[in-house]
């Protein structure tokens, strides 16, 4: 009888937990407990944990206090939203810590318990807040190797710590020490910003790095993007001539009282053993000339010299926005090359960006040589070429004696081999870790299915985003270059999305173009732009203004991107319309869509040379249509108004200028088609005969793509929208060039900058632009998750709160699936065809509703969980459409079978 009971307990106790919901993954601004916030109104996101199906959230409350009290009682609030809810107590102080808690209530009558505490911390919010001087050398520079500055300053701390942050950064990179250790796990600090509007500052909480006592701090700042050569013609300090340090450790002691430890007068500086660093070229290291222990208490500074202070204003100081460069992924090398010339190379396995750790030991004045390539020639040997100007060369000089560690500090690699030279004693590769730099973004997307090619390709993109997502996007990693592209950017911007999450680091980019939007509306090339004001303004670059606030809003949910980027959105909309007549912009300079494909030699006329005038009109029609998009999230109606309007009058003017009587497009390439179509530039009784003419043309070119850097992200998608996925799947799974696979099957594990960087008999693209790193043709990578597998989001419900899930079988796949970390939680999607059905495995998160598409033409067909979906109560049948079945569904997990 009393086991009964017991068991009986146990049962109940079981179910209750079952039925109970939870809240975690509490996230303000986007980040874990975040310690120096910019923002006056912070938003908090979390995430609601139901084990039951159909769970929404009906009302939360949120506490948030400080240790004087509370600053915020929201009191219990009705609705669902369960992301970026704006913080709205009292005003919240410069470097105060707060703490938060919620609770939620759901449709099934639940209450959570208060969910575990977070925590966020304010930066300095005002300029009046930094008791700091700007800090530089006290001597006078080498001009010409411009060795790194060491900057040290000894300070004792009376009493008893209780808290202390350190907030800092440089004119140039900054590493910083406390007591001879290293502060923080970031690296390339502060950063890439137009650092002259903006620079970010980086806050660590250095509480337990200090002594109560003495302490030294001692901080090494190279000349990075501040003042390093960028772009081509010897262009360097952009920013500025000189480095310098600003550094402020704000001490909280236990007794209340505070303290400031800050760059001043006070400090002392030197030149370092590192000799010369350059992004490019790489740095030179000189173990001999390093201080020991010159960061640490006991070092004798004696011959150093002061430091000259800076009488500059903070006004372009803000809080660090995005997640911080970290290292990420270690690579052991998989060979030990001799190649036929005779030059001695490690192969990693993996196009990757970053550096090499290396160990060695040997005599003083030994001189290693590290140059880094990312593929090897035709006969096997180390090609650098590529690179163009770059050196991309590491020098260490040994000390001698015991084994040396050496590793770069400010600068990066984009490589896969290096080549040695003059490394001491036998070559023995755990003595070399390449270790992999790139921005902290969290990973949020998987994606796999039975074609092992596929899944390469897969690797390959989310490598590239890796490997250029790097505090800013770049084009590419390894040669003179590495610059914002913004077309590159908002091509890739979808898929990016997928990834990683990808929310902070746009957010922070877009306001770098914002500020360096001419005054005539016109967006840069490149952002930070360092190519000066005359380049800028090509359509499908600059329409980065609209593309990625709009891309973000519908990953993420964020409004306040939009909020943020719409007069930039508005500025370069009307720029276009500026420079258009008759609603017709063609005028300009434009890259079109570059990198299409070109035949050599090619007598038959086969080059996709679409008129970059057609395509600036159908970019200028989009930038158009996002910004109504966006004026109706914003409420704007006149906005909202006066854009329709003029989008009618653009697409007019497109018709009149670029469409024969008969619907033909005076460019008869597949990007022309494609952007017309993607951007609905044709009227309705147009587009069937348009996507016609597109499915012909990729069939005309026995079934591949010509499309460049525009085209492309579109290209499948237009496919599968006008009833071609087959067609789209033959272009995915092509394995000759030009295609997707094509690089694949030539062994690449990132994506190239062109079609064919390197050629079937294994000869390169011209050096003068070739890079095996670059993630514009990545962009695929949306197609293959929103409708291979079918994770997409509805924009009345943007960032995943009302979810599609479409998928397309086909393709000859057995199996396809994906998921992503959204901010509600795990979605995900897979299917799987056997003898005579397909399986279906699909898990909404909680606080979210989907709409699942399920492929067949009738319900009875489909059972889930081994019942008819029919008679279930939690699963609604809302109709059939184009080969699918409609089920409205809440949260959970669903198995369906679908017989065929
Ligand atoms: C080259 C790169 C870059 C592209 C520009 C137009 O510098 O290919 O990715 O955006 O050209």
């Amino acid at each position: 009888m009393k086991k009964i009971t017991f068991s009986a307990l146990l049962q109940l106790c079981l179910l209750m937990s079952f039925a109970q919901i939870k809240v975690q993954g509490l996230l303000t601004e986007n980040f874990t407990n975040p310690i120096a916030l910019g923002v006056q109104v912070p938003r908090f996101s979390w995430q609601l944990v139901a084990e039951k199906r159909n769970t929404m959230q009906t009302a939360y409350e949120i506490n948030v206090t400080t240790d004087k009290g509370s600053a915020w009682k929201s009191g219990k609030i009705s609705g669902s939203q369960s992301v970026q809810i704006n913080y709205a107590g009292t005003p919240l102080q410069s470097d105060q810590k707060y703490t938060w808690k919620v609770r939620v209530w759901d449709n099934n009558g639940k209450a959570s318990p208060w969910s575990e505490a977070a925590s966020f911390k304010m930066g300095l919010l005002n300029t009046a807040d930094w008791k700091a001087k700007w800090i530089e050398a006290g001597y006078v520079e080498d001009s010409i190797n411009r060795p790194a500055i060491l900057f040290r300053n000894q300070f004792a701390l009376a009493k008893k710590i209780k808290s202390a942050t350190l907030y800092i950064t440089a004119h140039g990179m900054y590493e910083v020490q406390l007591n001879g250790k290293r502060v923080g796990d970031a690296y390339l600090a502060p950063g890439w910003t137009s650092y002259n509007k903006r620079l970010q500052y980086q806050a660590y909480d250095v509480t337990n790095m200090l002594n109560n006592g003495n302490n030294v701090i001692g901080a090494t700042v190279g000349n990075g993007w501040y003042r390093g050569f960028l772009a081509w013609d010897d262009n360097k300090n952009i920013y500025g001539k000189k480095l310098g340090l600003l550094a402020q450790v704000n001490v909280v002691y236990t007794d209340g009282t505070t303290e400031a430890i800050v760059t001043d007068d006070k400090w002392k500086s030197t030149n370092s053993a590192i000799k010369s660093v350059e992004i490019y070229h790489g740095e030179t290291f000189d173990a001999r000339e390093e201080k020991s222990g010159w960061a640490a208490i006991g070092y004798d500074d004696g011959g150093w010299k002061g430091v000259n202070l800076l009488t500059t204003t903070f006004d372009n100081l803000i809080s660090t926005e995005n997640e911080p460069v970290k290292k990420h992924e270690t690579f052991k090398a998989i060979k030990v090359i001799t190649t036929p010339s005779g030059e001695k190379v490690l192969d990693f396995g993996q196009n990757l960006v970053g550096w090499v750790i290396v160990k060695a030991k040997g005599n003083a004045g030994d001189k290693i040589v590290i140059k880094h390539a990312e593929i090897l020639d035709k006969a096997g040997n180390f090609y650098t070429e590529n690179l163009r100007a770059a050196k991309a060369t590491a020098t260490y000089i040994l000390k001698g004696g015991a084994e040396e560690t050496f590793e770069p500090h400010f600068t990066f690699y984009g490589f896969r081999y290096i080549k040695l030279e003059n490394y001491p004693g036998e070559i023995n590769p755990d003595n070399f870790t390449a270790v992999t730099l790139y921005s902290d973004m969290k990973p949020t997307g998987t994606f796999t299915s039975s074609n092992a090619l596929v899944n390469q390709l897969q690797h390959n993109i989310q490598w590239g985003q890796r490997g250029n997502f790097l505090d800013v996007p770049t084009d590419c990693p390894q040669r003179d270059e590495r610059l914002g592209w913004t077309g590159d950017a908002q091509a890739f911007s979808r898929t990016a999305s997928f990834n990683f999450g990808v929310n902070n680091f746009f957010d922070k980019w877009m306001k770098d173009v914002a500020a360096d939007q001419l005054a005539d509306g016109r967006i840069p090339h490149v952002i930070p732009n360092v190519l000066g004001p005359d380049n800028g303004g090509s359509a499908g670059w600059a329409d980065v203004a609209t593309i990625i606030p709009w891309n973000m809003y519908l990953a993420y949910g964020d409004k306040k991107i939009l909020e943020t980027q719409y007069p930039s959105m508005k500025a370069w909309v009307k720029f276009m319309t500026d420079k258009s007549k008759n609603d017709l912009w063609n005028t300009g300079f434009h890259f079109g869509d570059w990198l299409f494909y070109r035949p050599f030699d090619d007598n038959d006329g086969r080059s996709a040379v679409t008129d970059k005038y057609l395509i600036a009109q159908c970019f200028y029609a989009n930038s158009v249509q996002l910004l109504i998009n966006t004026s109706k999230v914003l409420n704007k109606a006149d906005d909202e108004a006066t854009y329709t309007a003029l989008l009618k009058r653009v697409k007019d003017a497109f018709l009149k200028e670029y469409v024969t009587p008969s619907g033909r497009l005076v460019s008869g390439t597949q990007t022309a088609y494609v952007l017309a179509l993607n951007f609905d530039m044709l009227p309705e009784n147009l587009r069937k005969q348009a996507a016609e003419r597109l499915a012909e043309n990729v069939k005309s070119y026995d079934t591949h793509l010509t499309t460049g850097f525009l085209g492309t992200p579109y290209l499948c998608h237009v496919l599968t929208r006008f009833g071609y996925s087959d067609i789209a799947y033959s272009l995915l799974l092509q394995q000759d060039y030009p295609s997707w696979l094509y690089p694949v099957k030539m062994g690449a594990t990132t994506i190239w900058e062109r079609w064919d960087g390197q050629k079937p008999d294994s000869t390169f693209q011209t050096p003068g632009m070739n890079s095996f790193n670059h993630y514009a043709y990545g962009a695929i990578g949306d197609w293959m998750y929103r409708q291979m597998v079918g994770l997409d989001t509805y924009e009345d419900g943007p960032g995943y709160k009302h979810i599609r899930v479409k998928p397309h079988v086909g393709g000859g796949f057995t199996n396809a699936s994906a998921s992503l970390q959204t901010y509600y939680g795990t979605l995900s999607s897979g299917w799987k065809t056997e003898d005579n059905k397909i399986l279906m495995d699909v898990e909404i998160p909680a606080n979210t509703t989907a709409t699942i598409y399920v492929p067949t033409t009738t319900a009875t067909a489909v059972t889930e969980n081994g019942k008819a979906v029919s008679t279930l109560t939690d699963i609604k049948v809302a109709g059939t459409e184009e080969g699918y079945v409609l089920l409205q569904v809440g949260s959970g997990k669903y198995h369906f079978v679908i017989a065929k």
